[in-house]
């Protein structure tokens, strides 16, 4: 087996040359510290040697000799990264591995060799986060604890790498908090200041129609309720144009009802003289073909109106992000984020509206009529953000952190 050796201040850097010279698949054998730098010691493809056959791996893993192979393989190569360790210990391990009489079907020797790699690749991670912890404990431990508050793993390493190398813990923390608040865009109280005309789009039962209520009780507390027209446009949910009339009465404005979008260009014309003019609309699953039909009934009108993404706070960053791409076919110009009194976390949140760069209008954090709802402020939400992870606990766990910042080689297929 002919083998390559590779020299460079750290991990990441040591990990990046293996990678630009042998590819994403190369087979690293093993690492260790040598006078202040990482070494990475790399099997070379073209070899005269036969090493680790396909065949060899897959059989030997179902007859349960390679995982101790393998195991010891990656113990040698990570005793090599503190004290002095000899490289021929893992060639041995990778030599004692026993050639296969009978070839296992492709497909297993596949299954078994993606389950190495992605072991290898978490090894690897894992040498690379630890090795950053020991050059970079600041970041690391800044790193550490934007995870817990559920921020994405590019926002953190971006506000993070861009920190300047002199600052203290507490400066280094204060100017991160302060960093992701710039990235929070927020429209101030633009609705119920200065009026417009707009529609709330969200999934069933995210909060638009109470959200538009409380909009509306704003708006008369201001200005009065002589320029506001509710309208309903929600032809599915039962009893949905007689819950606007309902707070028409109550708040002294004029309500109108839509069964079908393509009344509403009419409508908006009739109600252009309105100052703020709050359209509801029925709730879209955001995987169904209902976007669609939204999108295409608005697409007409579409300059005269802005629209309102109505986002529920306590939906996981996984769902919300789904949601978001899905309703960016509308093109919305601002969302309004709803049941933050139910969220348990919301760094994934707000790392989910930083990334579509949607702005937030307004927040609101439980079912009262107006009080829960304000305009959205980025520093609030941001604090908000490290106040749900102290309260509730959030611990990132060690793995995570490896796989998400250790920037390991990928030697997965
Ligand atoms: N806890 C909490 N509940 C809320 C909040 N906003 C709305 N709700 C409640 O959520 C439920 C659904 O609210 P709606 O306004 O009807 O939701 P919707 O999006 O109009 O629902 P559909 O029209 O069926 O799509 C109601 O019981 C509201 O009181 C909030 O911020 N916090
Ligand atoms: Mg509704």
């Amino acid at each position: 087996m002919k083998m390559k050796r590779y020299l460079a201040p750290d991990m990441r850097q040591a990990l990046k040359l293996v990678r630009d010279e042998q590819g994403a698949d190369a087979v690293i054998l093993a690492s260790r510290r040598v006078a202040g730098q990482v070494e990475i010691t790399v099997a070379l493809e073209h070899d005269d040697t036969p090493p680790l056959r396909p065949q060899a791996v897959g059989n030997a893993v179902s007859e349960g000799v390679v995982p101790a192979g393998f195991e010891a393989l990656l113990a040698a190569r990570e005793r090599s990264v503190f004290p002095a360790a000899t490289d021929s210990a893992a060639l041995a391990v990778a030599q004692a591995v026993p050639a296969a009489s009978v070839p296992p079907p492709a497909g297993a020797v596949n299954d078994e060799l993606k389950t190495l790699r992605r072991m290898l690749e978490t090894q690897l991670a894992a040498l690379a986060w630890n090795d950053l912890t020991r050059r970079a404990p600041l970041a690391t431990e800044l790193l550490r604890e934007l995870t817990e508050i559920g921020f994405a793993a590019e926002v953190a390493a971006r506000v993070v790498d861009q920190l300047p190398p002199e600052l203290d813990f507490t400066g280094a923390r204060r100017l991160a908090i302060a960093r992701l608040a710039d990235r929070v865009i927020v429209t101030g109280d633009r609705w119920t200041e200065h009026g417009g005309v707009v529609a709330l789009v969200g999934a069933p039962g995210v909060g638009k129609t109470t959200a538009i209520a409380r909009l509306a009780a704003r708006w008369v507390m201001r200005h009065g309720s002589q320029d506001l027209a509710l309208i309903c446009a929600d032809a599915q949910r039962f009893g949905a144009p007689e819950q606007t009339a309902r707070l028409g009465r109550l708040l002294g404005a004029a309500t109108y009802c839509c069964n079908d979008l393509s009344e509403l260009p009419a409508l908006l014309e009739r109600l252009s003289r309105q100052r703020l003019v709050l359209i509801d609309t029925a709730g879209v699953v955001p995987r169904g073909i209902g976007i669609e039909a939204l999108a295409q009934g608005l697409q007409g009108i579409r300059s005269r109106l802005e629209i309102a993404l109505v986002l529920a706070a306590s939906a996981q960053a996984g769902a919300l992000a789904e949601t978001t791409t899905r309703f960016q076919l509308l093109r919305p110009d601002a969302c309004v984020l709803t049941r933050l009194d139910e969220a348990t976390s919301l760094g994934g949140a707000l790392s989910v509206l930083m990334q579509a760069a949607l702005p937030i209008a307004y927040v609101s954090e439980g079912p009262g009529i107006p009080d829960d709802l304000r305009p959205a402020r980025a520093l609030d939400l941001v604090c908000t953000a490290v106040q749900f992870a102290e309260r509730n606990g959030a611990a990132a766990d060690e793995d995570l952190l490896a796989r998400r910042f250790g920037g390991s080689i990928n030697v997965a297929s």
